[in-house]
């Protein structure tokens, strides 16, 4: 059984997405990042980097959503474009392309807009606009393909949905105007069975909601440390 280390927020949840898709048993267990259990010894021996997701499956202990995201599918030979060379070209491009862009701009660009207790007008501006114009190439991919990699739904599709489908928190409201294609494809992927169980599964433990200084000194911890 996998054990499937999880939260609420954007990376464990297109993790939950997946485990859902491919109905492998896995048992979650909740990490309270506004807690701080991401930084306990038995956490930091699965992820020394603190973060959710993370799983342990048998003698394999997998961090980070894209890594994660690619080893079930390789597990399962589920969710992945044709062998060919093209195929995995694509896949590992797009898997990249997410993992080191969509995720950590749309991440700083909540992080600017909404947590920063300055609000500097130069930081929240240069990752809206990265966050958006990474969006914004997807969103002409999907002009022509229904999914990312063509006519089937993959990995890089779920590791899309999992940070798009908060697109008003990352880029304020009336953001998806500009990204109807997109829309369309989140819509669909949020429609399926196997997301509305992805979503639910947060309220299967009770996650701290407040953003109190005990949740931002566990989340943001450069507050209390001064390295610059
Ligand atoms: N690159 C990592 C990022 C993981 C990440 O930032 N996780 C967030 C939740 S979406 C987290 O654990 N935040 C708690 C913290 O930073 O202390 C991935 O894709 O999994």
């Amino acid at each position: 059984m996998i054990k499937f280390y999880y939260s609420g927020a954007p990376n464990p949840t297109k993790v939950a997405l997946m485990l859902e898709e491919t109905g492998l048993p896995y048992e979650p267990i909740a990490v309270d990042t506004r807690k701080g259990d991401q930084h306990k010894p038995d956490f930091l021996a699965i992820n020394p980097n603190a973060k959710v997701p993370a799983i342990v499956d048998g003698d394999a202990t997998v961090f980070d959503s894209s890594a994660i995201l690619l080893y079930l599918a390789e597990k399962t030979g589920k969710f992945l474009p044709a062998k060919t060379d093209k195929g995995r070209g694509d896949l590992l491009s797009w898997m990249f392309f997410v993992s080191s862009g969509v995720g950590p701009y749309a991440g700083q660009s909540v992080h600017f807009r909404v947590y920063a207790p300055e609000k500097l007008p130069y930081a929240i501006n240069r990752y809206a606009y990265e966050a958006q114009r990474h969006f914004g190439i997807i969103n002409e991919r999907l002009a022509k393909n229904k999914y990312m990699l063509g006519d089937t739904y993959t990995v890089v599709d779920m590791n899309i949905w999992g940070w798009a489908r908060l697109m008003p928190n990352i880029l304020g409201e009336g953001a998806w105007d500009k990204f109807p294609n997109l829309k369309r494809m989140v819509d669909e992927i949020s429609a399926r069975p196997a997301a509305a169980k992805a979503i639910a599964l947060k309220d299967k433990h009770k996650f701290k909601t407040e953003m109190d200084d005990e949740a931002k000194n566990a989340m943001f911890r450069h507050l209390t440390v001064k390295v610059a």
